[in-house]
């Protein structure tokens, strides 16, 4: 009954869980009550009945990407896989929350810069309370393939956290110098605490399982580099079982990087550091909640 009273709640209450104001798109099976004419009451019993399918959230997060996030969006929803699309806009001063939700997305838009960390917590946050299955980062300048997200999802079938890998014998993207040296060295210090093969432990194009939700839930950090390291050695700290899918990551498509290559550099190099501070967190206690959080 408690289940059924969360259920029947307004749809627009995220708003007052989220530090943002939400725009476009409601999770799929919600669009396509809508199409038919129900209510908000008779939408919510449509989704409950509904035969059981998994539902998966993209989280893209953005921040000044005007130019490359329509493209993006449109990708994804142009898969017809049913993914549901969030784009979290995070402080733009461009026109990225209009053109995403121009191009369909759910688009998220955050008072102020909070870092990718930051919007992708407000994701999982937004992914709990409509119950999505799964979710998975792509990012909005196009450098993860839209079509290998179903290659990446495909990872959960035997882990919690799936991760699309550079250098894992797909693509030819390199990386060379100090850069190189650190993201060899966080990959074998983590992969050694997984137990498994990681060779790519900084990238994004990452996919997580309810158990994933719940733990980001409870620990993701919001510092850069934070999202990928940080949140990694907890998540593995704490049960979730983490694997790789080889992927080849294409070139932005567009717009300008966050960060410039010599401040990326320095950054992870700093991450190193970071990584000690992470092994010393504590380890979450998993709760995954059936239904809506
Ligand atoms: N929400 C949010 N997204 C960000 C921020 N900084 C970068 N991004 C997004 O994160 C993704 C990766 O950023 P990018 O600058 O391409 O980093 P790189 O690929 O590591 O060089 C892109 O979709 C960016 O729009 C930020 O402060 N907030
Ligand atoms: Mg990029």
């Amino acid at each position: 009954m408690v289940r059924l009273r969360a259920w029947l709640q307004p749809l627009d209450d995220i708003s007052g869980m989220l530090p943002g104001t939400l725009e476009g798109q409601r999770p799929g099976k919600e669009r396509g009550a809508a199409k038919f004419g129900l209510s908000a009451f008779q939408r919510r019993i449509a989704i409950m009945l509904s035969p059981e399918t998994r539902r998966v959230l993209v989280i893209m997060p953005a921040w000044n990407e005007g130019e490359t996030v329509g493209t993006t969006v449109s990708e994804v929803l142009n898969l017809n896989e049913g993914y549901d699309v969030m784009v979290v806009d995070d402080g733009s001063k461009d026109a990225t929350a209009s053109v995403a939700a121009a191009a369909g997305a759910t688009v998220l838009r955050l008072p102020f810069n909070m870092g990718v960390g930051g919007a992708m917590r407000a994701g999982f946050k937004y992914a709990a309370r409509y119950n999505y299955d799964a979710v998975i980062q792509v990012d909005a300048d196009g450098q993860h393939n839209p079509s290998e997200i179903a290659a990446v999802l495909k990872g959960l079938e035997t882990a919690d956290i799936s991760i699309g890998a550079r250098f894992a014998a797909k693509g030819d993207y390199k990386v060379s110098g100090p850069r190189r040296w650190a993201m060899v060295f966080l990959a074998a210090v983590i992969s050694g605490l997984a137990h498994t093969k990681l060779t790519d432990v900084t990238s994004g194009f990452r996919a997580g399982n309810r158990r994933a939700i719940a733990q980001y839930l409870d620990h993701y950090p919001a510092e850069y580099l934070g999202d990928t390291i940080d949140s990694l050695v907890v998540a593995v700290k704490s049960g979730c079982k983490v694997t790789q899918i080889p992927v080849a990551m294409r070139a932005r498509q567009g717009g300008t990087p966050s960060h410039n290559p010599a401040k990326s550099a320095i950054y992870l190099l700093r991450s190193v550091f970071a990584l000690l501070f992470a092994v010393t967190r504590s380890r979450s206690r998993i709760v995954v909640q059936e239904g809506p959080a």
